[in-house]
């Protein structure tokens, strides 16, 4: 019986033996198999892109057409708003899932990493690398250098992103302030392949091909244009005809209805107003070097998207694309960002892959900080920690399921829009207010708070949307500088010094 029963124990060791090592090696692989088959990640993020492309129809004459294949096979998001019209606030919220109210990070610095408190902010980056992707980021995903550890960002880097071949001096007469080497636009003798992102793209492709199949990946490819300056090849003007361009609607007096404090949040800055395009006859240039670069960033973008066709990626990657914020192109007396209205909140959104539904469109309000939690969530990550977003995956689903939470804009402390699926309201921080109807007035003309007899009804929609603003706003965050504007007891600071309420608008 003792020999028996020390064989059966024997036995029954082995057999727990080989029990464990079989148990061991498959849940080892089970957790191989499900890492390597969650999705890879494919961000295109594109610089000062207003709503200017096919699939959102925000110009009649543009020409965009990878754009429009990725929204064919994917998710457009028609309603879909920054929550800072400017790069760093946010490039910044977009990838740390915080708003520029929680962060202080307002203009075009800091840096987050040179923040103190915001230092160890996990960054959608961040966040993947740490559930075992490999994380590549070229060209523009984030505004500043200055203080960066590339290796803590992400693993590999590639090329930054930038200008390219420029003219020997600027095209465009001297413009107002210093002359900024930025302001400029048109066409001069070079190739598509000497500018900047084309080596971001050629990059892009070339990792994509040689992309290791063993770990899932996070791709990041940002691209420069249609920032300023505006340079694209002849080929891509030629795609808009001088006399044929279709000019945006610039309403004169459209800022008759607005207030002062719709001037001092874009107070003084290197981007020429309205005026001073006309006298100078630069609008239709603009325009058209806008919509030439618009074209030809497309084009890159389009090299990139069918690299991934060719590759054996295609079927397992999400693509996401999207714009930092829009831009003005002589709308309400400016050009540039740095505004609450439609022209520089309204965003390109656009998502495709595993999870998404093809060729379909949501209307609801999204924000670009919903983002990090929506693409943990189609990656089946756990959701991560502290974000403000929240994930699209409802409108995914169910595109024309009402979203209770509006999408909101923030420029400098205490001034914000609040947009939902058809009324924009907009406060500054000495109390003015705004409210379009963009239903019936999709260019925001018509200000229904401004005059003395304001309806009821929309002082109750102002009310109801006023609710959504933010609380509790941090302060410009320590190192801020560059497009910064205060609301102190005495009146507004821009780049901390005191603007005179009554000063000349032009
Ligand atoms: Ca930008
Ligand atoms: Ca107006």
């Amino acid at each position: 019986m003792a020999n028996q029963n020390h064989f059966f124990s024997a036995h029954r060791l082995i057999i727990f033996g080989i029990l464990l090592v079989v148990g061991f090696s498959v849940s080892e692989a089970c957790a191989e198999t499900s890492r390597a088959k969650r999705p890879n990640i494919l961000m295109i993020a594109i610089d000062d892109l207003n709503d200017w492309v096919e699939p959102l129809g925000g110009h009649p004459d543009v020409k965009t057409p990878a754009m429009q294949g990725l929204a064919s096979r994917g998710m457009t998001f028609t309603n879909a708003h920054c929550q800072a019209p400017l790069c760093n606030p946010s490039r910044t919220s977009i990838m740390t899932g915080k708003r520029p109210t929680s962060t202080g990070v307002y203009g075009l610095a800091p840096w987050i990493r040179n923040v103190p408190e915001l230092s160890s902010l996990v960054t959608m980056p961040q966040y993947f690398r740490n559930h075992g992707y490999r994380t590549l980021i070229g060209g523009k995903i984030y505004h500043g250098g200055n203080g960066f550890n590339k290796s803590e960002e992400a693993d590999t880097w590639g090329p930054r992103s930038g200008v390219g071949a420029k003219p020997d001096k600027k095209i465009i007469p001297p413009t107002p302030g210093r002359n900024h080497p930025l302001m400029d636009w048109g066409t001069f003798p070079h190739r598509d392949e000497d500018k900047g992102d084309w080596k971001v793209a050629s990059w892009a492709v070339s990792e994509l091909e040689n992309m290791p199949a063993d770990e899932p990946f996070f791709l990041s490819c940002g691209f420069f244009l249609p920032h300023v300056p505006c340079y694209a090849t002849q080929k891509w003007f030629d795609l808009y005809p001088v006399d044929s361009l279709t000019m945006p609607p610039i309403l004169a007096g459209d800022r008759d209805d607005t207030p002062a404090a719709s001037w001092f949040i874009h107070w003084d800055l290197p981007e020429p107003r309205t005026s001073w395009l006309a006298k100078n006859d630069q609008l239709l240039p603009l325009v058209r070097a806008y919509l030439a670069c618009v074209s030809f960033v497309d084009s890159q973008v389009g090299r990139v998207l069918d690299a991934l066709e060719k590759s054996p990626h295609r079927d397992n990657t999400i693509v996401v694309l999207w714009s930092d914020h829009g831009y003005h192109l002589g709308e309400k007396a400016i050009s540039g960002k740095n505004s609450l209205w439609a022209r520089s909140t309204r965003v390109p959104l656009i998502l495709a892959g595993p999870g998404v539904p093809e060729n379909m469109r949501c209307a609801q309000p999204a924000e670009l900080l919903d983002l990090y939690p929506t693409l943990a969530e189609l990656t089946g990550l756990p959701q991560p920690a502290g974000m403000e977003g929240i994930s699209l995956k409802p409108q995914i689903d169910h595109p024309k399921a009402t979203r209770d939470r509006p999408a909101i804009c923030t420029h400098n402390a205490g001034n914000h829009s609040v947009c939902d699926d058809r009324w924009r309201y907009i406060r500054y921080a000495d109390g003015s207010e705004e409210l379009y109807d963009r239903q019936s007035d999709p260019l925001e003309s018509i200000n229904l708070l401004h005059g003395k007899s304001i309806s009821k009804t929309h002082r109750a929609i102002a009310q109801r949307l006023g609710k959504w603003l933010p609380k509790d706003e941090m302060p410009l965050a320590k190192g801020s500088a560059h497009r910064t504007l205060e609301k102190r007891a005495d009146g507004f600071y821009w780049e901390g010094k005191k603007l005179d309420p009554k000063a000349r608008i032009e």
